[in-house]
């Protein structure tokens, strides 16, 4: 009996090395990536998009340590989030083209650059800086819009990028605080404040926005 127990302690203790190599080497590489994914965007966006996504990478990671979710995930969807934000809008309408996406109310969506860059972004995540996550890609893909039953990354990369410290705004202080409390208040104060905005500004409400901002407001209803 104590022998087949020392045995298969053996055969654990064989298993979890194995298991912590495995871990050390997919960390090991993650590293690498980060770096050469980093190297990359500060040649293609300007100076001032990049401090934008080193600061959306700081806070998704600060958030994702306060929620539970995935820091390494939250930091690299983070850094790329924004990586097609400053191509033209026939570069980006070629991006997703490539990759055949379709989209609810394809005509708005094809047409604005400012709600192109998520989808065209979470195509290049893949594409461009090899990033083989959904959940990586899911969380560019929506950053701008949001959509209905929204991950924890999701939300994560979508108030970080609301919040990150190099945004200046009214009311910036108040979110910052709100999201060290409650994240899915907080998703749906930046949500209120973005929509207003729009409102103000007489542009189109996508229906990824809207119908995210009421999923919000129903699951904050049933908590
Ligand atoms: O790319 P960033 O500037 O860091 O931020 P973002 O991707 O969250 O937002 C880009 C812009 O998109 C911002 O000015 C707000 C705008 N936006 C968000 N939702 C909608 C929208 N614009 C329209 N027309 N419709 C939306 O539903
Ligand atoms: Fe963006
Ligand atoms: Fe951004």
């Amino acid at each position: 009996d104590s022998i087949a127990e020392s045995d298969s302690t053996r055969i654990f203790i064989h298993d979890f090395v194995i298991a912590f190599l495995k871990y050390q080497a997919s960390f090991h590489e993650a590293f690498m990536k980060l770096e050469k994914i980093q190297k990359e965007l500060e040649k293609t966006l300007s100076p001032k998009r990049f401090r934008h996504s080193a600061g959306v990478a700081d806070m998704a990671r600060h958030l994702a340590h306060l929620y539970g979710a995935s820091e390494e995930k939250a930091c690299l969807a983070g850094w790329i989030h924004d990586c097609a934000k400053e191509m033209t809008l026939s570069e980006m309408q070629h991006v997703v083209k490539k990759a055949h996406l379709t989209f609810d109310d394809a005509e708005h969506m094809l047409k604005s650059r400012a709600l192109l860059h998520g989808p065209a972004g979470s195509v290049l995540a893949k594409t461009a800086f090899g990033i083989d996550d959904e959940e990586i890609q899911g969380a560019i893909y929506y950053h701008t819009t949001g959509r209905v039953g929204m991950t924890l990354l999701e939300k994560i990369v979508f108030l970080a990028d609301y919040i990150e410290p190099n945004r200046d705004f009214p009311g910036v202080e108040d979110l910052r605080s709100l999201a060290e409390k409650d994240l899915d208040q907080a998703v749906l104060a930046a949500y209120d404040s973005t929509i207003s905005h729009l409102i103000d500004q007489g542009a189109y409400i996508y229906g990824l926005t809207f119908f995210g901002r009421n999923d919000m407001v129903e699951k904050l209803a049933k908590h």
